[in-house]
């Protein structure tokens, strides 16, 4: 136990949660090397928990060893409502919860996730755990955790590596949920499962029995591993399912975006000129909604059909050149490095604004724009201040990352409760295969029809929403080839 500053309590809370759903399989008996004692397969002599290294990050942390660390298990109740208030607004995960309770899928199995440690995530997590799984469980990015929902789960007797601010020590949490020994891996840009197959390829090849990705830029490089022969488990792309990237993508990214934005400036964007780079599902999403607030927008594009989206949307495109020397916010959401670099920093008005929505914090170059810094300060939460040599101020928020999660609560509820929904049923599909002893290919699989049929189906209900049935004369209407006027 390293710097276990809250050690009673956090103690007296681990033995409390057995009255919540999670506690049963997420309470793991103290394994003090981090190696967890419940193990049924993966061999204990692997170099997987053979020890915990020290952490390079400082500050107080609440932590047993092994079991989780988080930032002040004290946090635990204010967590505990945001999950609750998240769980009354996700009623189609709840649905699958309860539908499952009873045949308890994931009994014996053990999970490992990787994904941004907020309200959503928790009900996910807990899921799970409720549904028989051992979970452990790490965040995706290092501004993304919501330390009161990272107390509460550590509460209910999750194992939970995640804290906000985890620049230092991001892959020490994921190490630590790897000692769990899962079976099954979730993830949210590929961190784990890099780690996974890079660190320990023979675990890989021989315990686990599959996962899921996710984010878009996750699944990129899951496929690219794939193509390149590397993959060495089965893994959903969640990402893919229509329930999660014609939604969650757009319209949750796009809400939470400008939330994020506006927590973290309080600009109005009416009239100001709003740059979206990037038109896939999440920068169209984004200009969506900046064009009902009263942005102007503008949209950077290499891809030539999104680009023409973009314009019979009503929006100009242009260059990154020609935008950066009139753009008043520019938002990034490519999947791609270097979209804002050093010339177009040179080129940008006096107090232009410079955010990012994509997974990862490459798109803006921050090391060219320091180069040409005299001197910065955080002027607001999440608000950086750079003034260039030249005496120009440009604003950075969230250090380049994921803004809609940084300076915000990330996605809204009612969407990853679809997004969630297909995390759930994928790992249940991999679980009953397992059980049923039935070997998936080791590939990247995409989500069958059925499933997100179910899910959107199940989401409209739940909104009281009803559609209608095609009749036997249109179905063979519309299935008749010789049919003519
Ligand atoms: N995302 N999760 C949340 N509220 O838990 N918000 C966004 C949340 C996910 C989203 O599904 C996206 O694909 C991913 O974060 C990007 O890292």
């Amino acid at each position: 136990m390293a710097t276990a500053t809250k050690k009673a309590p956090a103690k007296k809370a681990v033995a409390k949660a057995a009255t919540k759903p999670a506690a049963k399989n997420g309470v793991h008996e103290n394994g003090t090397n981090g190696a967890h004692k419940n193990g049924n397969g993966a061999a204990s002599s692997s170099s997987l928990g053979k020890g915990i290294p020290a952490k390079k990050g400082k500050g107080s942390f609440s932590e047993v060893a092994g079991k989780y660390c988080v930032r002040d298990i004290k946090m635990a109740d204010e967590g505990r409502m945001l999950i609750q208030w998240a769980e009354s607004r996700m009623p189609v995960l709840m649905h699958i919860r309860e539908k499952y309770k009873k045949a308890q899928p994931f009994k014996g199995l053990r999970l490992a996730g990787s994904l941004h440690v907020t309200k959503e995530t928790a009900v996910l997590v807990e899921t799970f755990a409720a549904l028989g799984a051992d979970v452990s469980w790490s965040g995706c990015n290092p501004l993304s955790t919501h330390d009161a929902v990272a107390a509460a789960l550590a509460k209910g007797g999750i194992s939970i590596f995640a804290w906000y601010g985890n620049h230092e020590d991001f892959y020490w949490c994921i190490e630590r949920t790897i000692d769990l020994k899962p079976h099954l891996t979730l993830d949210d840009g590929c961190d784990l499962i890099n780690t996974v197959h890079e660190k320990y390829p023979e675990f890989a090849k021989r315990d686990v029995i599959g996962g899921t990705e996710e984010t878009t830029t996750g699944v990129h490089r899951l496929r690219a591993r794939a193509a390149a022969g590397k993959l060495y488990y089965p893994v959903y792309a969640v990402n893919d399912a229509i329930t999660k990237w014609d939604f969650d993508n757009v319209y949750g990214t796009g809400q939470s975006t400008i939330d994020g934005i506006l927590r973290a400036t309080s600009v109005m964007l009416a009239g100001k000129t709003f740059v979206v780079a990037g038109n896939g599902h999440c920068g169209s999403g984004v200009a969506k909604r900046a064009v009902g607030l009263g942005a102007n927008v503008v949209v950077t594009e290499v891809v030539a059909t999104s680009a023409l989206k973009a314009v019979l949307e009503g929006q100009r495109v242009m260059t990154m050149d020609e935008a950066a020397k009139v753009g008043d916010i520019f938002c990034t959401a490519t999947g791609v490095k270097d979209i804002i670099r050093k010339k177009h920093f040179e080129s940008m008005k006096e107090g232009a604004i410079v955010c990012n929505t994509g997974h990862y914090d490459a798109e803006i170059n921050l090391k060219e724009l320091a180069s040409i810094t005299k001197s910065k300060r955080t002027i607001r939460p999440n608000c950086e201040e750079y003034t260039l040599k030249n005496g120009k101020k440009i604003f950075v928020l969230a250090e380049g990352r994921l803004v809609n999660l940084a300076a915000a609560e990330g996605h809204p509820s009612e969407v990853m409760d679809m997004s969630f929904s297909n995390q759930l049923m994928c790992h249940i599909k991999l679980a009953e295969a397992h059980k049923a002893g039935k070997k998936l290919p080791k590939e990247v699989i995409d989500i069958p029809k059925e499933q997100d049929e179910f899910i959107a189906e199940t989401k409209l209900s739940t909104m009281g929403m009803k559609m209608d049935k095609l009749t036997k004369e249109q179905l063979a209407y519309i299935n008749d080839y010789n049919a003519g006027t």
